[in-house]
């Protein structure tokens, strides 16, 4: 006889040599539940950090420098909102409701991205989030779309398309700052001094503290580690550093010929975690404006509500 135990550690070899042979995992297929609430969880996250993250940028929208600035900058906090949409969306289809997912958001059981808790307060912090903060999440989402659950990976390719152009505008912000006058030039290396840790600190924990990393890598949820995709990120950043002619955060950046990577100042943990339990500049203030929004948006999901329901109730009456 073939016991429950027996048939879910061969469901469980099947699983995995699915994700060996590099095939996608789709909704319908069977999964381990801690691989479902990983995802749940890692993909939640990422969808509130999207949305969260239009808080600091829209912070700025009516105060852009110039029109055409200001066109750019409302068109990349709604594709932040579309992104948002897609994860919620994919999300969605591990069986969780969107309700859910708000409401984890508020009562502070998921978190969003440790950097939108950092305020923005010149022009200039525009031109940083947009080149290194969505510098950063590229770096990562790239990977991503290798993920192993198939909704996951699709958005993943649309999204960093989208991101590409984020982080294009803002190191055209970073270079025109950087190029203009010795008050511009200060700003933009004032936001630099200010975004690049945080921006270090996106990609998570070291390695060896990371809680999720080793089940993660191991179903292929993470293609690469949170160390390894920071280091990459540093390495990139150097160059564009110096071609804005500004003055590199870290004093004792160094390459290392043997590694053949930079070798970096360590980050400041305490500061992360600190941000990351609720204690940043503003977490308190994103999630009231958040509450705040969810609030005021109520009428439009009861009006949404109302009138899938009347379309629904006459689909029946046509068919009956
Ligand atoms: N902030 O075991 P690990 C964007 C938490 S998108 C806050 O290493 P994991 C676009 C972690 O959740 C940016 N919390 O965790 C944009 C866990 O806590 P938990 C978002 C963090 O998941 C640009 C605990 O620490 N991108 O910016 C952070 O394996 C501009 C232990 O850590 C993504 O979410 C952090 N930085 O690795 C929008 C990408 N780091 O859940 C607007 C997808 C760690 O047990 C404007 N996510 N924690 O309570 C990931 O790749 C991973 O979730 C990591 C963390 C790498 C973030």
């Amino acid at each position: 006889m073939i016991t429950n135990t027996a048939q879910e550690t061969e469901l469980e070899l099947l699983f995995q040599a699915k994700i060996d042979t590099e095939q996608k995992i789709e909704p319908k297929d069977w999964m381990p539940d801690a691989y479902r609430q990983n995802l749940i969880r890692q993909m939640s996250q990422h969808a509130h950090s999207e949305v969260i993250g239009m808080q600091p940028e829209g912070n700025w929208i009516t105060r852009a420098p110039s029109l055409r600035r200001k066109a750019v900058l409302l068109s990349k906090v709604q594709d932040e909102a579309g992104h948002g949409l897609y994860l919620y969306s994919a999300t969605e289809t591990l069986g969780i409701s969107r309700a859910e997912m708000i409401t984890a958001l508020q009562t502070g059981t998921a978190k969003y991205a440790s950097i939108f808790n950092y305020p923005t307060q010149t022009w200039g912090d525009m031109g940083a989030i947009g080149w290194l903060v969505d510098g950063a999440a590229i770096c990562n989402q790239v990977s991503l779309q290798r993920t192993s659950y198939g909704p996951y990976a699709r958005s993943m390719i649309r999204i960093c398309k989208e991101e590409s152009f984020h982080q294009r505008q803002g190191y055209q912000i970073m270079i025109e700052l950087a190029h203009g006058t010795p008050a511009q030039k200060e700003m933009a290396q004032d936001s630099l001094n200010r975004f690049y840790w945080p921006s270090l600190m996106m990609f998570g924990p070291h390695d060896s503290e990371s809680a999720h990393l080793a089940r993660s890598m191991k179903w292929k949820i993470k293609r690469e580690t949170n160390d390894d995709l920071r280091q990459k990120f540093i390495n990139q950043t150097v160059s564009q550093i110096n071609y804005l002619g500004l003055d590199h955060p870290d004093k004792a950046l160094q390459w290392n010929e043997e590694r053949g990577h930079y070798d970096s100042s360590e980050l400041n943990w305490d500061e992360f975690y600190s941000v990351i339990n609720g204690n940043g500049h503003c977490n308190r203030q994103r999630i009231q404006h958040h509450v705040k929004a969810h609030e005021e948006g109520a009428w439009v999901r009861e009006a949404t509500a109302a009138y899938n329901l009347k379309k629904q109730l006459k689909l029946a009456r046509d068919a009956a």
